[in-house]
């Protein structure tokens, strides 16, 4: 493939990364039957080629967009590497989104072409032809669907199209504390700054570990967010380095790849389901290089408990959607903090190099040092806005032109920030981010109901989960267990709050306002 030279596609620099020797492995995994499967570097390239000359021949419109619903699999990967490299806009979604999820961002969206899972055409065509998308394609986790039938005729190699750093590269829905979600407009310079700092930062490396060929990333994170997608993968390619790629989270997986591996990225959650594992010791994690964790708050509890059983550090990191990643500790001397290298658990580390972060009150002041403020934060990797939202991205934005996270935290004398807590409404529960006004909207909506409070609490295995709080009708009779059933045809699992309470009343302040605050303590003790 020939490199243009001043072609800022993101995947021209992932490609420029794969090793010379095509035929190393690039991807380990195993089929849905269990049988080990390898993918070479030419079958990333050729397969990624062939899908990119599908979606050319499909004569799309600039700029369209991708919508992609597919349980995780190695080719779904591919699909995203064919969409930069055919210079259209990735869009992914949760496999655990319903349709009336789905109806809402396909049309809000309106993608030239979406993709989903054989099982699933029935309906999710459905919605797409109604929103005018012309190409529906299937893509099984199994190597199967009429996306791969069509993309085995196409020719293997493909040159990327020429993008702009400042072009969409990818949109992915974040939702939002009032109303609908939006879709964070990520563009190819956004991702590939963030990629290149964070290759540098976390020291990948090409030589040494396990087969001699540097570093290898165990990947087991779901890739329809930030996390599994842009750092996990990015990281990975970017340092020619080798997945050992799991469909799903599973421990005992985890364990059992870890002498193959020097990498590790996992959310809060599976550091705690790792952490039930007797076979988690320093034997087992002796070659591994780093750990890092992020999505949500790493308990301190946890950050201990790891270094007591492995020896190893977590290195916590912070980021969003909009933003991807912002914050990290150290892996190695920092030397813009004065050669500070501990990884300091209950904090998200240093801002990373490029991005500036401040701390400030609600007037907008900048906040002194260890005080306790809004997050405000600048940088290369800064997202270019919400898809057809330009009010709502003028409000997120302060006149300076600094991105209002909704995190609340402080910075200390050594430079360390710390999240404390968030001034948007939104409970993170296993990674996830759910949204109390979402899922009060929909238990508002059944009949018999007066109102309802969502509210987060803590968990031992999430994190945190949501409570639900209904107020029925007057002479109107409700129960819990049948508004969460409910609840579960409308929205992805994750979203159902554990527990649904039915009371007389939800507490309010002089001004009217529900006091969350007093839910939230009432119901604390619920899982732990
Ligand atoms: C599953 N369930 C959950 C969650 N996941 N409930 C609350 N929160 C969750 N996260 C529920 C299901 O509804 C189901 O309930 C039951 O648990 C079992 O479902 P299953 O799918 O089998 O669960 P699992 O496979 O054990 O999944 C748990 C998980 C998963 C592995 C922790 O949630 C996960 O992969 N989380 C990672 C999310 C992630 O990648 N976040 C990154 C976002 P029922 O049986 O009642 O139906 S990117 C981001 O946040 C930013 C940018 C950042 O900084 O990285
Ligand atoms: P999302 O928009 O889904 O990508 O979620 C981003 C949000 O996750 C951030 O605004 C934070 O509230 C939260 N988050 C991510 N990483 C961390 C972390 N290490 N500690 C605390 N919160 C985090």
């Amino acid at each position: 493939m020939k490199q243009p030279s001043n072609n800022a596609n993101l995947f021209c620099a992932l490609r420029a990364a794969f090793p010379p020797d095509l035929d190393q492995t690039a991807v380990e995994t195993t089929s849905p039957q269990g049988e080990p499967l390898l993918y070479t570097w030419r079958d990333l390239d050729h397969a990624s080629a062939r899908i990119a000359n599908l979606l050319a021949s499909l004569k799309l419109p600039a700029g369209s967009r991708v919508a992609v619903q597919v349980e995780k699999s190695v080719e779904a990967m591919l699909l995203y590497l064919a969409t930069l490299r055919a210079g259209y806009v990735f869009l992914p979604l949760n496999t655990a989104y319903q349709s009336g999820e789905m109806e809402y961002f396909v049309g809000n969206a309106e993608p030239a072409v979406v993709v989903c899972t054989p099982g699933n055409f029935g309906w999710v065509s459905k919605i797409a032809f109604k929103a005018g998308t012309q190409h529906v394609f299937t893509l099984g986790d199994d190597r199967t669907g009429s996306l791969l039938d069509r993309a085995a005729h196409q020719a293997d190699d493909h040159q990327p199209v020429d993008k702009a750093g400042d072009d969409l590269a990818a949109i992915l829905y974040t939702s939002g504390t009032t109303g609908r979600s939006k879709g964070a407009m990520l563009t190819h310079g956004n991702l590939l700054s963030n990629a290149v700092t964070l290759k540098d930062y976390w020291g990948w490396t090409a030589t040494g570990g396990p087969d001699g060929r540097g570093d290898v990333l165990i990947h087991e994170l779901p890739i329809f967010h930030v996390h599994g997608l842009f750092v996990a993968i990015h990281a990975a390619l970017l340092n020619g380095s080798k997945m050992i790629w799991l469909a799903k989270f599973d421990p005992k997986a985890v364990l059992a790849a870890m002498p193959r591996a020097t990498v590790f990225m996992g959310v809060p959650t599976l550091y705690v389901r790792l952490l039930a594992e007797p076979g988690l010791n320093k034997d087992a994690t002796k070659n591994m290089r780093l750990f890092i964790a992020g999505s949500a708050p790493l308990l301190i509890e946890t950050f201990n408990a790891w270094r007591e059983r492995t020896g190893h550090t977590i290195l916590e990191r912070y980021g969003m959607s909009e933003t991807i990643m912002l914050t990290s500790n150290p892996y190695g001397a920092d030397a813009r903090y004065g050669g500070q290298s501990e990884r300091r658990g209950g904090t998200v580390g240093f801002p990373l190099p490029g991005v500036g972060l401040r701390v400030v009150d609600d007037a907008g002041k900048a906040l002194p040092v260890g005080e306790i403020g809004n997050i405000q934060v600048q940088g290369p990797s800064v997202f270019k806005g919400y898809w057809r939202m330009p009010e709502k991205t003028k409000e997120e934005f302060s006149a300076d032109g600094w991105f209002k996270t909704g995190d609340v935290g402080k910075v200390d004398e050594r430079g360390y920030v710390s999240i404390v807590g968030r001034s948007k409404d939104l409970i993170i529960s296993g990674g996830y981010n759910v949204y109390p006004a979402e899922i009060e909207s929909a238990i508002n909506d059944m009949p018999d109901v007066a109102e309802s409070a969502v509210v987060g609490v803590p968990h031992p295995d999430f994190g945190e989960v949501g409570v639900a709080v209904v107020i029925a009708k007057p002479g109107a009779k409700l129960d819990g267990e049948t508004i969460l059933a409910q609840l579960k045809s409308q929205l992805a699992n994750f979203k159902i709050p554990k527990r649904c309470f039915v009371a007389t009343e939800l507490p309010r302040n002089t001004m009217g306002k529900v006091q969350k605050n007093l839910l939230r303590e009432q119901h604390k003790g619920l899982f732990v």
